[in-house]
């Protein structure tokens, strides 16, 4: 009988540690985001520079060159994002022109992961994003 608590233990412990692992990544090398939190990256897979912003957060013109301490260059991030991470509990909406101009799409975590865009190529947004906007997914709440 112990033996059978502890071997239980052991699965339920590997269970855990593996749906820790596989559920709350899209790629463990890049920066992950918090489960209130976007990811922007420069390049596709997760490439090059990257910003963050929070649940609340609204930015209605990428353009211009700011400075970016992170990467330690000088980046304008204005049809510049290739790659996203939208965490688990952000909704977020990218406009194709300044001001949430254009064309829209949304996109959500799933509340417990975070959703992986790997490649906008892929949904036709690569190079193209000029604003956007960062709400609260409210599936989660
Ligand atoms: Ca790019
Ligand atoms: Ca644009």
């Amino acid at each position: 009988m112990k033996v059978f608590i502890k071997i239980s233990i052991i699965l339920f412990s590997i269970f855990m540690i593996s749906s820790l692992s596989f559920a709350q990544s899209c790629d463990p090398n890049t920066r992950e985001p918090n489960e209130d939190e976007v990811i922007f990256f420069e390049h596709i897979n997760y490439g090059g520079c990257w910003m963050g912003a929070k649940i609340g957060s609204n930015y209605s013109s990428l353009v211009g060159n700011t400075y970016n301490p992170i990467c330690k260059k000088t980046i304008n991030w204005n049809d510049t994002i290739s790659s996203i991470k939208v965490g688990a509990k952000v909704m977020v909406t990218v406009y194709e022109h300044v001001n949430y101009g254009g064309r829209s799409q949304t996109w959500k975590g799933n509340c417990k992961a975070p959703l992986c865009l790997r490649d906008l190529r892929n949904s036709n947004w690569n190079d193209k994003i000029s604003s956007f906007r960062v709400d609260r997914n409210h599936d989660c709440y």
